[in-house]
């Protein structure tokens, strides 16, 4: 079968945090192949493009706002069946919702902020993954 990518992010709290090699770590630790890597601060003109979905939500324009806020580390991660495997390992969207055993469970917690502070990014189906890794790796 052929081999299916993903884009994690390591967004700027993880990033401050210093939670990218334990990240990482874990990435690899579950088998998945870092294919490509970089630490970036996001810009808000491709940030629009990939949260692009989110557009009008309560909580776009303080997630735009967190997201450009400093250094992140962008990875593409291959593997059979990543997308679904990688989101399993980030647990879910809210951190004090996110199960124990997960990156945002064991790592993530809430700041009292709008917008979660959830460590991680990674994509939701192959389309979004493509698409992504376009914006982010072009
Ligand atoms: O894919 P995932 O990151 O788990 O969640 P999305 O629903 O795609 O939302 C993207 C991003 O937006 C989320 O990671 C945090 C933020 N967010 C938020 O601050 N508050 C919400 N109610 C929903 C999402
Ligand atoms: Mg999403």
């Amino acid at each position: 079968a052929q081999s299916e990518r993903t884009l994690v992010i390591v967004k700027p709290d993880g990033y401050r945090r210093g939670l990218t090699g334990e990240v990482l770590r874990r990435i690899e630790a579950k088998g998945y192949v870092l294919a490509e890597l970089k630490v970036a601060t996001p810009d808000r003109e491709r940030l629009a493009k990939h949260y692009a979905e989110h557009e009008g939500k309560p909580f776009y324009q303080p997630l735009l706002e967190f997201m450009s806020s400093g250094p992140a580390t962008f990875a593409v991660v291959e593997g059979h069946r990543c997308i679904e495997g990688f989101r399993a390992l980030a647990g879910a969207t809210d951190p004090t919702a996110a199960l124990p055993g997960t990156i945002r469970g064991d790592l993530g917690r809430d700041w009292g902020e709008k917008v979660q502070a959830n460590i991680v990014h990674g994509s939701d189906s192959p389309e979004s993954a493509e698409r992504e890794i376009g914006i982010w790796f072009a």
